[in-house]
């Protein structure tokens, strides 16, 4: 090779490696420019004014990001102003003075919240803007998709679920809404059939559709996703406040990556007073227990975000409330339809979100208010069933008021009415698909089950198992329990209110108990070998 050729060889190479390697030259500038505060994932803060590079000139409201798109501060000021001029009942999220008249079990008892409460505050008001400080200096994509926002309901009450589609409208820039489309899960109250539908017609963005029979929050979500014509669609349930700026966090997140699936913050609405609050400790994420409960666990501290309002990873969803691009939640092939009334959908979709090459995050700067219920309202139809167990004989029923754990089961007077008083007197008591018996409704059933040892002893709470064994109960056609193990029946006694195990004689009315709310198809199949 000639030395001249060498030598520009040479020199070309140079100036190569210096467009690859030298800070404020050629790509590593570029990388820089696209991550300037080294927090990847916070696309708020991946940020470079369009003002000349490093001057933060806020009076600009046009940004840029890496590759040309714009960005904007979508923060609706003059709705921020007017909404901190607000005051009243529940203003600003503070409680509501509760009198001993609201205090009533009957406001709990549709609901399971305080439905007085939730009438006496306005349909428009005010949250606290509980978001991190950093969450107002955030831009996002000038561009963003718009979404249909999904709302499936089943007997909720009118002020609840108003207000849930007032605090959307009131907070939210319009151009993004697609569309709310409430999915109404066959409710027979009055006031969500034609009172419904009139009020909704002054909201032309508000379609109503309706399920032709019970078909559980899964499907009826499935029903209004179908429907949808949004690029994104975001599920709310149907008693939430949407908080200030709620929505182009989340939307900005699906713009950059299609195949994230966004979550935002859940408050706390207090079911008694209806205060607005956080839940205890933001840097967590989401997990389960052994019972498939939906818990949130701290995050690691070297797994925490230096800017603790960017969004950050969740290995699975509490399940109410996210968005995601809407082919994407259909290549995803949306909820399994097999799933009845509640539960179990939100680790579908998260195992199958991160399986298929997704991802989901929590994004602290959108919030959402829900209303956390004091106990389940609604009937559960299919599988397990929520019912007092009366005695035939006594007329009492089961009841673990007193049932430390490990303390035999006692009889005490059946208390009226569903809702608040049976659940606080513990006589709601549910049959598992593990076969065992445990109070509470199924969705919140207590890990203690009904145990017995012998043919003779007495029926206590233990620690549920489910090995079967020794809870492992049947209810037959003769109305006894019987307990294969010890090939017995749970039988009691009137004078001293006791509940034990006794050689099964079917005639003996103290051997027949009644369940409440439980047809002949939920036994079989309970009873089913
Ligand atoms: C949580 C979720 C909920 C759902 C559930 C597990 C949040 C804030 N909430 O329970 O969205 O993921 O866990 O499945 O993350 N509904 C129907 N038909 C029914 C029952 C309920 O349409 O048969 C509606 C109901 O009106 C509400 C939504 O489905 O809008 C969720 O039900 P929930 O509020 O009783 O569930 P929640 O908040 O206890
Ligand atoms: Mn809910």
């Amino acid at each position: 090779m000639r030395r001249k050729e060498k030598r520009l060889l040479q020199a070309v190479a140079l100036v190569l490696a210096a467009l690859v390697l030298l800070p404020n030259v050629g790509l590593w500038a570029l990388y820089r420019e696209r991550q300037p505060d080294g927090t990847p994932g916070g696309s708020g803060a991946a940020v470079v004014p369009a003002a000349g590079l490093g001057s933060h000139n806020q009076q600009k409201k046009i940004f840029f990001v890496g590759d040309g798109q714009k960005l904007k501060d979508w923060h609706d000021k003059e709705a921020i102003r007017r909404d901190a001029q607000r005051v009243g009942n529940g203003e600003q999220g503070r409680p509501y003075p509760m009198t001993d008249a609201e205090r009533v079990d009957q406001a709990y008892r549709e609901n399971g919240f305080n439905i007085y409460v939730s009438d006496k505050i306005s349909l428009n008001r005010s949250v606290p803007d509980i978001r991190h400080p950093n969450c107002n200096g955030k831009r996002y994509l000038e561009t963003l998709p718009n979404t249909s926002i999904i709302i499936p309901f089943h007997n909720e009450g009118w002020s609840s679920l108003l207000r849930t589609v007032h605090s959307v409208l009131n907070r939210s820039p319009p151009e993004l809404i697609a569309e709310i489309v409430l999915v109404d899960d066959f409710s027979d109250r009055e006031h969500l059939k034609k009172p419904l539908e009139d009020y909704m017609a002054l909201f032309p963005s508000v379609r109503i559709l309706r399920t032709k029979k019970r078909e559980g929050l899964i499907r009826t979500r499935m029903l209004g996703a179908s429907a949808a014509t949004g690029d994104v669609i975001t599920f709310l349930d149907s008693h939430c406040e949407a908080n200030v700026n709620w929505l182009p966090p989340l939307l900005d997140r699906i713009a950059q990556n299609r195949k994230t699936i966004v979550c935002p913050m859940i408050d706390v609405i207090d079911h008694d007073d209806f205060r607005y609050e956080t839940q205890a400790g933001d840097a967590m994420r989401g997990a389960f227990d052994w019972e498939m409960y939906y818990k949130r666990i701290p995050i690691p501290p070297e797994l925490q975000k230096a800017d603790p309002s960017d969004p950050f990873e969740s290995p699975v969803m509490a399940g109410g409330l996210f968005a995601v691009d809407r082919k994407w939640f259909w290549e995803l092939g949306g909820y399994d339809p097999g799933l009845e009334i509640w539960g179990g959908e939100q680790y579908e979709i998260s195992f199958k979100v991160w399986m298929c090459g997704g991802r989901m995050e929590d994004i602290p700067c959108s919030r959402v208010g829900h209303i956390y219920r004091k106990y389940v309202p609604y009937k559960v139809p299919a599988g397990v069933s929520l019912a007092r167990i009366h005695n035939v004989g006594t007329g009492l029923c089961a009841d673990t008021k007193h049932g430390a754990l490990g303390s035999p089961l006692r009889l005490e007077s059946c208390v009226r009415g569903r809702g608040e008083a049976a659940w606080n007197n513990m006589q709601v008591f549910t049959f598992t698909w593990r076969e065992d018996i445990r109070p509470g409704d199924p969705q919140h059933t207590k890990k203690f089950c009904f145990d017995a040892i012998s043919h003779t002893s007495p029926v206590t709470l233990y620690d549920c198992h489910s090995m079967k064994g020794n809870q492992l109960w049947k209810y037959r056609q003769d109305k006894t329990l019987y307990h294969p193990v010890s090939d017995s029946c749970m039988d009691c006694s009137e004078s001293d209110h006791r509940i034990f195990m006794n050689t099964c004689n079917p005639s003996s009315l103290t051997q027949q108990w009644l369940f409440e709310h439980t047809n002949s198809t939920v036994l079989e199949k309970f009873n089913r070998d």
